[in-house]
């Protein structure tokens, strides 16, 4: 969507001033850079490295070039080690030196969820243009800090909710806005991961609320309702319940891999959920339901949803990832039944850069597909989505959820 007036004109400016074009020997200009300063080198810091290495290489067409200037990260051996192995110009051990880099245009959050806000504040009032991690803040103070401080610097801002660049999710956007479903009655979606089921898996940071903010409610349902309210709408009122079912844990050893870990001897609390269910009314009058754990065994990643219109359905899971489901209701009763599409054909979101048909593309492409759009946001001065508004809207459902859990009622969305 457009940016309107001032605003629109204050971010292409700003776009066009940190974007530079370069040219090549005989002086034929080529496309824009964008000098990029990457926070965090771990497991999202590994898939946002591979989507800025893969951009130019799968979108030659892009507007501006991500250029791999600075990975930062505290552990001097370990970032210097990914600053090899991904590709990266230079490695930093403290954030607030890239932050104040007079040549770093773009600034990727890609840390654990209680710096975010600090960070992208920061990077805002440098002017900086900033991707950061799901979920968007710890809270909704937080977020509504970090929304009024990138408006104010007019920077492009984007949140990581990385399923919104699943070519078959992009797809069913596009059949439910030509109206192929109807009027959307039901939203269902479950986001089951089992990976902390042993009690003896240590207190990663993501069992930490001081520094998660929550659990399976905002690691994975933050997904669910981000793609609820792009897929669906906005959500009026809430009710919730959530559970830990594991109250301690041996403290963490070290971090052995994305979601792995040795455990310490000495024992902690866990201080987030362990598993978010909830009820929600959409605004335009839709229902839906929501479940969110890491105690589904046999579900690894499992990120499914599936919505009910008057005159179909549509249902989609992750771990299949180039398939979107549809059921035609408009069909002879006798002939009906669900079909599965496969959204690897040139025409669908983003595929014509990748393989001819059926040749899947897997999660680590979302990240290369979200950038892109990034990138080309940058370019052309205009937001893309999803960007920190639509990042604080998801962390007012988040609240709303977690407030209802507590005080066991209704909440409206609006009241956080
Ligand atoms: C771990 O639960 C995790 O990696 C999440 O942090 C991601 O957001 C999700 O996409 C996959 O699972």
């Amino acid at each position: 969507m457009r940016l309107a007036g001032r605003r629109a004109n204050a971010l292409r400016k700003r776009a066009q001033d940190t974007a530079a074009h370069e040219t090549d020997a005989r002086g034929t200009a080529m496309a824009k850079t964008v000098n990029v300063g990457l926070i965090g080198y771990k497991f999202m810091g590994k898939a946002h490295s591979q989507g800025f290495r893969d951009v130019p290489f799968y979108f030659p067409d892009v507007k501006a070039v991500p250029v791999m200037k600075v990975i930062c990260g505290r552990d001097e051996e370990g970032v210097s080690q990914a600053q090899k192995q991904f590709g990266w110009e230079s490695y930093e051990t403290d954030w607030r030196r890239v932050v104040e880099r007079d040549d770093i245009q773009l600034i990727d959050i890609s840390t654990g969820n209680n710096v975010h806000a600090e960070m992208a504040i920061a990077a805002a009032e440098k002017g900086k243009h900033i991707f950061c991690e799901k979920p968007l803040a710890m809270n909704v103070r937080e977020a509504r800090a970090m929304v009024e401080a990138v408006k104010k610097a007019g920077v492009i801002n984007m949140v990581n909710f990385n399923y919104r660049a699943v070519p078959a999710i992009r797809f069913a956007k596009q059949l439910i806005e030509e109206g192929l479903i109807g009027r959307v009655f039901h939203w269902r979606a479950f986001y089951l991961q089992d990976w902390i089921i042993d009690p003896g898996f240590p207190l990663v940071w993501r069992l930490q609320g001081d520094v998660a903010g929550s659990g399976s409610h905002g690691d994975l349902a933050a997904h669910s309702i981000d793609l609820a309210h792009y897929l669906v709408g906005e959500i009026d009122e809430v009710v919730g319940l959530q559970e830990t079912f594991i109250k301690q844990r041996p403290k963490l050893a070290r971090t052995t891999g994305g979601l792995s870990a040795a455990a310490a001897e000495e024992m902690g609390e866990v201080t987030v959920d362990d598993a978010s269910l909830f009820l929600v009314r959409f605004k335009n009058g839709a229902v839906g339901s929501f479940e969110a754990t890491r105690f589904a065994a046999g579900h690894r990643n499992g990120n499914m949803w599936e919505i009910n219109g008057e005159k179909g359905s549509l249902r989609f899971n992750v771990e299949r990832m180039n398939e979107l489901e549809y059921y035609d209701h408009t069909q002879p009763g006798d002939r009906q039944g669900f079909r599965v599409i496969q959204t690897t054909e040139s025409s669908h979101p983003w595929m014509s850069a990748w393989w001819p048909p059926a040749h899947i593309i897997g999660w680590g492409q979302t990240f290369t597909h979200q950038i892109y759009e990034l990138m080309n946001g940058i370019a052309d001065g205009v937001n893309p989505h999803p960007d920190f508004e639509d990042g604080l809207k998801c962390q007012m459902v988040l609240e709303a959820v977690t407030k209802s859990a507590q005080e066991r009622r209704w909440v409206k969305v609006d009241e956080v």
